[in-house]
């Protein structure tokens, strides 16, 4: 079957000066949740993830590590696959920026804006931040009582950087921007960092340094091997390079680009929304479809920080809750877009309440029950169902039109809200209809009241895969729904063959037990 429908997402690539933390699992989860579920509706999905590993930041972690910048680059890539394996992504490719493919394409687009006219020799004299590889004005920085100063958006201490450089001529670029904007009101989610772009952008643009001469560590300028790429010119086109460019004619890129999603952290918010755009324009090159710019996660109120010693490192929650909970409570306790608290108190409320009393017990009351008085077998309504039982399954059926709809704004917490709520509709029918006492009363129509809720439960099972891939398949082998019935398609009839055999129930969300209790 020819797959007409595409969906390119990409996730930032990550420095590997830092070691793989919540807010980079974060990330790539919101990704991984989208491209699952695009998958399951038909798309034909490319979702990529990988590491930025050139400019001054990398460059002076390497060197503070005593080795060569290549191989520790080489080494400490493999921490965010090895991210990956552990959070069950399910990118269909890994791009490191050190890669031959990469160098090609961003000389290509380099060559490309000169050509065209927007690159020029210049100096730079101003300030620099190596923890933001960023340019800042006066006006964004705040002076220290030591008179150091630091970026006020970022806290990063900045260095005064006079050098020859050349330039990309973004000021041009303002007008076309805004335009753009106007023409793509979607562009930049969520609404209020839209306008925040489109603030910054009215306010003036000033031609970017797009080269620096001061180190080595980086793709040279073409012609002119004393200039290294600016890294986010370099680290941007990532999302080019992996589509293909420069070949602009192959099937992969003509498939893929522009991009359906850049998912990133508001702190970089401004390279996506308004360098890389103006970058692709100035090549002759479709922007991308749409930035989203997610918020931001403390820990127990505080910042995360290496030197505060309280990085939250996805591996130890994975041991301690279990993966597909902590999936789960990413997305499900705070609103994407907005800032988010960690706290293993919040965390343990949802693993014990949404998972295991809500959907946890739902599957166990009524799988068991199935085992115990179905002989454990699907049970068979023989005619004996009524309204109430179609107003459960419709409604279960329903949640995909709403979970498809909040999930094209990225509104992951109203998805599972959505779903959540025939949870809980389905175990008040549960009490409602009492199937335990139908059992001596009215036996066929306790198989009616089973039926209706084993197919419930695969419904919900079917649209909890993009969440909880694991939790999701262990329901749904419980049912023993076929591995190619389980796509969104197969979410609206009833499926389950009555008289079908199923294998012994398992609880699939242990309570979590604190310590100090058991
Ligand atoms: O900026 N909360 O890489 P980076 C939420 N290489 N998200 C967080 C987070 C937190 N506390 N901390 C990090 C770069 N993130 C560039 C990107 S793209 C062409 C180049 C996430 O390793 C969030 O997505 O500093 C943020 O934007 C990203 O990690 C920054 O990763």
């Amino acid at each position: 079957m020819a797959v007409d429908k595409t969906y390119y997402i990409t996730t930032p690539i990550y420095y590997v000066n830092d070691a793989p933390h919540i807010g980079h699992a974060y990330t790539t989860l919101a990704c991984d949740v989208l491209a699952r579920f695009k998958r399951l509706d038909g798309y034909d999905v490319h979702f990529l993830t990988g590491t930025d590993e050139h400019g001054q930041k990398v460059e002076k972690a390497a060197d503070d590590a005593g080795v060569d910048p290549k191989a520790f680059t080489d080494k400490v890539s493999t921490n965010f696959r090895d991210l990956a394996a552990a959070m069950g992504f399910s990118n269909d490719d890994f791009i490191r920026t050190t890669e031959e493919r990469h160098k090609r394409s961003v000389q290509a687009i380099w060559k490309t804006l000169a050509d065209n006219g927007h690159i020029y020799l210049g100096s730079y004299a101003g300030w620099y931040a190596v923890r933001d590889e960023a340019f800042y004005t006066d006006s964004e920085l705040e002076k220290q009582p030591d008179g150091t100063r630091i970026a006020k958006a970022s806290g990063a201490a900045v260095e005064w950087v006079e050098e020859p450089s050349y330039f990309f001529d973004l000021s041009k670029w303002q007008d076309r921007l805004l335009e753009f904007y106007d023409e793509n009101p979607d562009f930049i989610l969520p609404k209020t960092r839209r306008n925040e772009v489109i603030s910054f952008v009215k306010s003036g643009l000033r031609d970017l340094s797009v080269s620096r001469t001061t180190f080595k560590w980086g793709i040279p300028v073409p012609g002119d091997d004393d200039h290294i790429m600016y890294v986010w010119l370099d680290a941007l086109t990532n999302y080019i390079t992996a589509a293909g460019y420069p070949d602009t004619e192959s099937d992969m890129y003509r498939r893929y680009w522009p991009a359906d999603l850049h998912m990133v952290g508001k702190d970089i918010l401004r390279f996506h929304a308004v360098y890389w755009p103006a970058f692709l324009m100035g090549a002759g090159l479709e922007p991308p479809r749409r930035v989203f710019a997610h918020g931001w996660w403390t820990n127990e109120g505080k910042k995360i920080s290496k030197s505060l010693g309280n990085v939250i490192e996805p591996n130890a929650l994975i041991e301690q809750y279990g993966l597909d909970p902590v999936r789960y409570f990413l997305l499900r306790e705070v609103p994407f877009g907005n800032d988010g608290d960690f706290s293993h108190r919040a965390m343990i409320g949802r693993l014990n309440g949404d998972l295991a009393n809500d959907l946890g017990n739902l599957c166990q009351r009524v799988l068991s029950m199935v085992a115990k008085n179905c002989d454990g077998a699907v049970p068979d309504p023989a005619g004996r169902e009524d309204a109430s039982d179609d107003a459960l399954m419709n409604q279960a059926a329903a949640t995909l039109d709403r979970v498809r709809a909040e999930l094209d704004v990225q509104s992951f917490h109203n998805a599972l809200t959505a779903i959540w709520e025939v949870v809980a509709e389905a175990n008040r029918y549960v009490d409602a209809q009492a199937p335990w006492a139908l059992r001596k009363t009215d036996p066929e129509r306790m198989q009616a009241v089973l039926y209706a809720l084993a197919e419930t439960i695969r419904r919900i099972a079917i649209i909890v895969q993009p969440f909880m891939p694991d939790a999701a398949s262990a329901i749904l082998d419980q049912l023993a729904v076929e591995a190619d019935q389980r796509v969104l398609a197969n979410m609206g009839g009833k499926e389950l063959k009555p008289g079908t055999q199923l294998p012994k129930p398992e609880p699939v969300f242990p309570r979590y037990v604190e310590e100090e209790e058991g």
